[in-house]
């Protein structure tokens, strides 16, 4: 049995939720989740309040999903208005610059206001009417936020398109969704480079119709062209625009937003999310997740192109009037200390991040973190992929200081907002784990091949999901079909996440990965995940990623791409210390197969490792590698392909 983290007795007596607590509440909010979530949505300003709480089908052929059916109100009110009078001057939004020789910005509740209500005249003179989709193509700067919420308050739809992303990838999105206008910059600073986003739309709408509108704020004040008619300036228009727009009565189940997401198959899906229930869900899991209390400064280093930037920078922290920070630039610049600075610039006491950039910062050594006084962080936590055991350590020894319970939270862009993750003033922690339920959600582990629920612990199976919770995503835009076929087709009467996981003796879930990434060697089913945590818990090894490959003898042989440390010689002599290695630590039948040295590993730009293309890589297969133009860096992929293991 692995080292659990109970919570501090300090941390439980004031946090929001202590372990009796949990209980009984987990209790209720399945076995009553009518009551449960009509008590949870007071949490909102409702217009008109719901007297419908929940109208849910999971059956194939007629899935519909309703929350709070007849009630009515507006995001953006929510988020600000009925803030005003009792925070009015507190901070909203803290932005911090890339270049951190560039001033902060502190951003009040009431000019969050005058700002949101400012760009929401913006659109309407542009012709934006409630339901019309907007597409939002922006650096991490406010104006992100003020257009998000601006969409919300006028009741146009926003989907937002990942700064990162290419022209394809966004006349895609706007050609999908048929937006009226796209919102972008000049440019977008990160890292220190410029990303020209003016100059990727314009190529965008050569492949859009004539009719769409763009609406441009200056960021740097670099160089763009300027199409007269359809071109229009931000800060001209808004200098113009009216200081109030009144919020537009909205249903619970009007649209708030589509993000497109990949899955397993076929172009991204545009996950559907909508007004009344993802509301309340996001706010309800900010503040207890993170056990957030007023007067907190809370930073989420996600990106707002990302469901995680949409639930836990803007919606549920704002809907909770908290301070909450938004990051335009990236961990390691100027340097690997980046971060740290900026927790202790601000006095950040919540903080929430990706395994990936945890890794990252933890191969660049200890002194970028101890040098700076983090005292001011209450909590942690991760979020994106499951985080081996050795930088959740680190992440709580090295930053945390021992001191601050982590929350490692398990959801999709499709769930909305958490649904497994401790509550960090209720559960021992397990390092990897992401524990328990959150408030009616009821998970399932069923067995793969039969589709039967397994009711025993400990076990392993898919994780599917038995009933709604008001975050999850409504349908897939324009295409309920879709919606149904990928998430209500394969396990019938559940929702199926795609996702492998584990529930151990206590009754703790774990996640085991993307069930297409699970391998089966020699009969014995394996998570790629587990021996990439047993790679990248050897000294040398920055980072690991692992697929299945055809093995005659054994089904599937296990291949492993290697990213060592700075310095590190790459010999057959590590090759051999890493087999051992890794069958000391899982068990001959996690020896390695092949191991190659993999200087980058192909990620998309959220910085998820991109198993599919290793797969082919290692499968032989690489004629058919598939789209690669939305990873950060495609060359990556040339290099592993040239140094394949198993060729001929
Ligand atoms: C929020 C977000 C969803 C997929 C999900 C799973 C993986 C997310 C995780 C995790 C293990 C965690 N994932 N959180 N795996 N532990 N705490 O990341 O949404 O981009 O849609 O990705 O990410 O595989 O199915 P999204």
């Amino acid at each position: 049995m692995s080292k659990t983290y109970p919570p501090s007795e300090s941390f439980t007596k004031s946090a929001h939720i202590d372990a009796s607590g949990y209980d009984a509440a987990y209790a209720r909010s399945v076995s009553d989740p009518e009551g449960f979530w009509a008590e949870e949505a007071k949490r909102l300003d409702w217009i008109k309040a719901p007297s419908e709480i929940r109208n849910v089908d999971f059956t194939l052929g007629q899935v519909s999903i309703e929350w709070f059916r007849d009630g009515t109100l507006n995001v953006a009110a929510n988020c600000i208005d009925r803030h005003l009078e009792t925070r009015g001057q507190q901070t909203a939004i803290i932005w911090e610059p890339d270049d951190p020789k560039e001033p902060a910005q502190s951003i009040s509740y009431a000019d969050l206001h005058r700002r949101v209500c400012r760009m929401a005249n913006v659109l309407e003179s542009l012709g934006v009417r409630k339901g019309d989709r907007v597409i939002i193509y922006l650096p991490m700067i406010p104006e992100a936020a003020y257009a998000m919420l601006a969409c919300a308050r006028i009741g146009a739809i926003h989907s937002i398109v990942f700064a990162g992303f290419s022209p394809d990838a966004l006349s895609a999105r706007i050609n999908g969704c048929d937006a009226k206008v796209v919102i972008t910059a000049d440019e977008a600073p990160r890292g220190g480079r410029k990303t020209a986003l003016k100059s990727n739309t314009d190529k965008a709408l050569l492949h859009c119709k004539d009719s769409v509108k763009c609406l441009v704020v200056k960021r740097t004040g670099g160089q763009t062209t300027w199409v007269e008619g359809r071109d229009y300036d931000y800060a001209e228009m808004a200098l113009e625009a009216g200081d109030y727009c009144r919020p537009v009565e909205m249903q619970a189940e009007d649209p708030l937003f589509i993000l497109y997401t990949s899955g397993s198959t076929g172009q991204p899906k545009g996950v559907v999310h909508t007004t009344g229930g993802y509301l309340v869900y996001a706010a309800m899991t900010h503040q207890v997740t993170f056990d957030y209390h007023e007067g907190d400064v809370y930073w989420c280093t996600a990106d707002v192109g990302w469901v995680t930037g949409h639930s836990y920078i803007i919606y549920g922290p704002l809907a909770n009037g908290a301070t909450t920070l938004m990051f335009e630039g990236v961990p390691t610049y100027p340097d690997a200390s980046r971060f740290w600075q900026v927790c202790e610039k601000h006095r950040v006491n919540q903080f929430y991040t990706a395994p990936t950039a945890i890794r990252a910062l933890m191969g660049q050594g200890d002194e970028f973190v101890t040098k700076c006084d983090l005292s001011s962080l209450r909590l942690l936590g991760t979020v994106g992929e499951p985080i081996n055991p050795e930088a959740w350590n680190w992440y709580n020894d090295v930053v945390g200081g021992g001191r601050c319970p982590i929350v490692d939270t398990w959801w999709q862009t499709e769930t909305g907002g958490h649904l497994l993750t401790p509550l960090p003033g209720a559960h021992a922690l397990k390092p990897g784990a992401a524990m328990k339920p959150f408030f009616g959600v009821q998970p399932v582990v069923l067995d793969p091949q039969t589709g039967e629920e397994i009711h025993d612990n400990p076990t392993e199976g898919v994780l599917c999901l038995k009933d709604s919770w008001p975050g999850q995503m409504r349908t897939v835009w324009g295409d309920h079909e879709r919606f149904e076929k990928t998430y209500f087709s394969d396990y019938k009467g559940y929702y199926f996440s795609g996702d492998g996981c584990r529930r151990d003796a206590d009754g703790d879930y774990w996640i085991t990965g993307r069930v297409d990434d699970v391998i089966n060697v020699s009969g014995h089913r394996m998570g790629t995940a587990e021996v990439e945590s047993a790679l990248v818990a050897h000294e040398k090894v920055a980072e690991a990623a692992v697929v299945g490959y055809p093995h005659e003898i054994k089904g599937q042989g296990i291949y492993c791409y290697v990213t060592l440390m700075a310095g590190v010689e790459a010999t057959d002599e590590l090759r051999k210390e890493l087999r051992n290695w890794v069958r000391t630590e899982i068990g001959p039948i996690a020896s390695p197969d092949l191991i190659q040295w993999a200087p980058g590993l192909p990620k998309t730009r959220s910085g998820k490792i991109m198993r599919r293309i290793l797969r082919k890589i290692a499968e032989n297969d690489y004629g058919s590698l598939g789209d690669t133009s939305t990873l950060a860096d495609p060359s990556v992929v040339d290099d592993l392909i040239e140094n394949r293991m198993n060729k001929g």
